[in-house]
C-alpha cells in the first residue's frame, strides 16, 4: 500500500466514538469492529486499477479484495468488491464500500489489543525485504536487529523477542480467524529465553547482530538434527565473542 494509505483510519460518527478501526500496512490490513470478531488480511498483490484505486488481493481460495483510495486529505475509500467482478470493472455491482477518516488520537480501547500484533506484522514486512531473495545475511540480520530492538542498545533482550512472538502468534491467529492458544504467551517466552541462553555468547543477556549471525555460521556446520548450541564445536569468531582471544 502507498505510504499515504498506511496507519490508522476510523470510521463511525466520530473520532470518539469509533466504531471500526482499519489499519493498513504495506502488505496488510486489520480491521477490528466494535461488532463482530476483527479480521487480518495479508495481500499477495498489490497494484494500481483504473479509478484511482489501490488494490490489495489476499492469498487462498477465496482471494478477497480490498480496494483502496484516498478522495482527499484524511479521508479513505474502501470498496470490497464482489468475488467475480473484474479488476479493471470496479466498483462492479454487489460491492460494498465504506469510508474512513484519520483520528487526532488512537482510541487505546480499540488499537491496544492489537498493537503488538501491528508492531510484528510492520517488522514482518520489513524483513520480507530486507531477506528476500539474493540479500546479503548480515543486512537481514541487521534489519532484524534494529526492527526489534526497542531500546536501541544494539541488542535484542528476551523481553524485546518475546514481544515479537506474541504479536506474530497474535497476527497468525487473526488471520485464521481462531483465538491465540492458551499458554501461547508462555510457550513464547520459554522459546526465547531458550534462544538466548544458546547464543548469547558474551551474557550480556542480549543478543547482537553478530551472535545472531555466528549462530547461521553454526548452523551451515550442523547436522539437520542439530543439537544445542552448548553441544555445537568451536566455530571461527566465537572465543571473539566471548570475549576471548582468538590466539589463545
Ligand atoms: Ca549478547
Amino acid at each position: 500500500m502507498p505510504e499515504a494509505l498506511r496507519g490508522a483510519w476510523f470510521s463511525g460518527a466520530s473520532c470518539d466514538t469509533p466504531d471500526s478501526m482499519l489499519f493498513l500496512t504495506a502488505r496488510g490490513a486489520l480491521r477490528v469492529a466494535d461488532a463482530g470478531p476483527p479480521t487480518m488480511r495479508r495481500f499477495v498483490t498489490v497494484a494500481t486499477v483504473p479509478g484511482g484505486w489501490t488494490l490489495g488481493t489476499a492469498g487462498g481460495a477465496e482471494a478477497p479484495r480490498f480496494a483502496l483510495r484516498s478522495p482527499g486529505p484524511d479521508r479513505l475509500d474502501l470498496l470490497e468488491p464482489a468475488a467475480k467482478t473484474r479488476d479493471d470493472r470496479l466498483p462492479g455491482p454487489g460491492a460494498v464500500q465504506s469510508q474512513w477518516r484519520r483520528c487526532p488520537t488512537i482510541p487505546p480501547t480499540m488499537a491496544a489489543p492489537y498493537a503488538e500484533a501491528i508492531d510484528s506484522l510492520v517488522v514482518l514486512e520489513s524483513l520480507e525485504t530486507a531477506c528476500g531473495a539474493g540479500a546479503a545475511v548480515a543486512d537481514c540480520l541487521g534489519s532484524l536487529v534494529a526492527r526489534l530492538d526497542i531500546t536501541g542498545d544494539g541488542g535484542l533482550s528476551v523481553a524485546e523477542l518475546a514481544r515479537f512472538g506474541r504479536g506474530a502468534a497474535q497476527l497468525a491467529a487473526l488471520q485464521s480467524g481462531t483465538p491465540v492458544p492458551s499458554g501461547a504467551a508462555d510457550a513464547t517466552l520459554a522459546a526465547v529465553r531458550r534462544l538466548v541462553d544458546g547464543l548469547d555468547y558474551d551474557g550480556d543477556g542480549r543478543l547482537s547482530q553478530a551472535e545472531l549471525a555466528q549462530d547461521r555460521a553454526a548452523l551451515g556446520a550442523t547436522p539437520a538434527s542439530g543439537g544445542s548450541m552448548a553441544t555445537l564445536p568451536p566455530v571461527p569468531g566465537l572465543e571473539m565473542l566471548r570475549g576471548g582471544s582468538p590466539a589463545r
